[in-house]
C-alpha cells in the first residue's frame, strides 16, 4: 500500500542544543520542510525517562521551540509542538508495549549506555523509550524520519513493530478496510558528513547535552568568544591534516573538526581536504571557529530573541498540538478497531 509521505522526528529538552543535534538532525529538518510535511516535536515525555527538574524542563521546552524556529523552520507550514499536548502518543506507546519483545528492547545499545552499571535503578521509562518512540513516528504514520547516526536502532526497532503489528492484526487490518498494511516502515534519513558529531574533548566520544564538561560542545547559544575558546581547546594530535580523507580514519579527532567544517559549509570532507590539506590545525581552527560564528552567530542571537516572548512560544506549540493532534487521534481510531477496543 502507498503511504502519504509525512516528515517527523523529535529532540529532547534535556539541556543545552549543540552543534551535534543541529547538524545531525535540525538542519535535515529544515531542508526537508522544502519537499514534505513535516511534524518536528518537543519530546518532553522521553526526557522524563532521567530526571528533570520540572522548571528547567518548560524552560528547555521552550529553547527547543525557539531553535527549530530561529534554525528556519516555518511553524504556520509545518507542525511544532510538544509531545506531552498530544495524549495520542502515549496511548499507543501503551499498545506498543504489547506488541514490542523484550528481547528486542534487551539489544538497545542506548539503554545500556544511559542506565550504565545502576541498571536496576533506572526507571521503566528509560527501557521502554524505543517503544514511545515508535508511537510518536507512526501515531502519524510517518514515513521518514531524520536523525543522527545513534538514532539508528531505535529507527529498526520502530520498524520492526510496525511490521509485527502489520502481521498480528492482518486479518482485522483488512476487515477494517485498511488493505495490507495500516503502519508505514518508517525510513530514516541519515545523511552528510556529521551524522555522529564528537565531543571536542574525546574523538571516541558523541558529542552530548549530558557530557559534564561544556568544552566538549558547541552549544547553539554559545556568543562568538565561547566557540572560539571551545575550538582552540579542541583536542587535536600533532600531525597536519592530511590531503585525502583515508589519512583521517586512524585520527578521529581530525575527521570529526573535518566533519563538521564540511557540514557546516555544505561541502564534503574531501573538499575541505583538498583546501586544508597540509595545513596545520591552529590554521585551521582559525577558519573554523569563523565559520562556526558566521553560522550559529545569528541562530543563538534570534534565539534568545524569541525566548524573551514566551506567550509567542507557547501559541507555536498549543497550534501545533491541536494540529498533530487532529492527525494522532484519526491514527487511534482506527487502531482501536484494529485492536478490537470497544470505542464511543
Ligand atoms: N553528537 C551528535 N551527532 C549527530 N546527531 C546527534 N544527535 C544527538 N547527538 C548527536 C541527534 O539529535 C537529535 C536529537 O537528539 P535528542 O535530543 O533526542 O537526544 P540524544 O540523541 O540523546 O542527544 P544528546 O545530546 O546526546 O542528549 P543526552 O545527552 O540527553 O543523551 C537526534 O536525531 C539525535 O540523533
Amino acid at each position: 500500500m502507498a503511504f502519504k509521505e509525512r516528515v517527523f522526528s523529535g529532540v529532547q529538552p534535556t539541556g543545552n542544543l549543540h552543534l551535534g543535534n543541529y547538524l545531525g538532525a535540525i538542519t535535515k529538518f529544515v531542508a526537508l520542510q522544502e519537499t514534505y510535511d513535516c511534524i518536528y516535536c518537543v519530546v518532553d515525555m522521553h526526557a522524563i525517562t532521567v530526571w528533570q527538574d520540572p522548571a528547567e524542563l518548560s524552560h528547555a521546552t521552550r529553547e527547543v521551540t525557539a531553535a527549530f524556529i530561529a534554525c528556519g523552520i516555518d511553524p504556520k507550514a509545518q507542525i511544532i509542538f510538544n509531545q506531552s499536548q498530544v495524549a495520542e502518543h502515549a496511548e499507543l506507546a501503551w499498545i506498543f508495549n504489547c506488541v514490542a519483545r523484550l528481547g528486542w528492547l534487551n539489544r538497545m545499545t542506548q539503554f545500556k549506555e544511559k542506565a550504565g552499571k545502576d541498571r536496576e535503578n533506572s526507571s521503566v521509562g528509560l527501557y521502554a523509550y524505543p517503544n514511545l518512540m515508535a508511537a510518536d513516528i507512526l501515531v502519524y504514520r510517518a514515513t521518514h524520519v531524520p536523525v543522527g547516526e545513534d538514532q539508528k536502532q531505535h529507527l529498526e526497532l520502530a520498524r520492526d513493530i510496525a511490521q509485527k503489528f502489520n502481521v498480528d492484526f492482518a486479518k482485522s487490518i483488512h476487515a477494517h478496510g485498511f488493505g495490507e498494511a495500516f503502519f508505514p516502515l518508517p525510513e530514516p534519513i541519515i545523511q552528510g558528513p556529521a551524522t555522529r558529531v564528537m565531543s571536542l574533548r574525546d574523538g571516541t566520544r558523541k558529542m552530548s547535552k549530558s557530557e559534564p564538561s561544556d568544552y566538549s560542545r558547541i552549544n547553539l547559544t554559545d556568543d562568538a568568544d565561547a566557540i572560539a575558546q571551545k575550538v582552540r581547546k579542541a583536542k587535536t594530535d600533532p600531525e597536519p591534516l592530511p590531503s585525502e580523507e583515508k589519512g583521517l580514519e586512524p585520527r578521529p579527532e581530525a575527521d570529526n573538526l573535518v566533519g563538521i567544517y564540511a557540514a557546516l559549509s555544505g561541502i564534503t570532507k574531501a573538499d575541505v581536504l583538498r583546501e586544508f590539506g597540509g595545513a596545520q590545525f591552529s590554521a585551521f581552527k582559525v577558519a573554523l571557529v569563523d565559520l562556526s560564528v558566521a553560522k550559529l552567530g545569528p541562530i543563538g542571537a534570534e534565539m534568545k530573541k524569541l525566548m524573551q516572548d514566551p506567550l509567542y512560544i507557547d501559541s507555536v506549540l498549543a497550534d501545533g498540538s491541536q494540529r498533530a493532534q487532529v492527525l494522532a487521534a484519526e491514527t487511534m481510531k482506527a487502531v482501536k478497531d484494529i485492536v478490537g477496543f470497544v470505542r464511543r
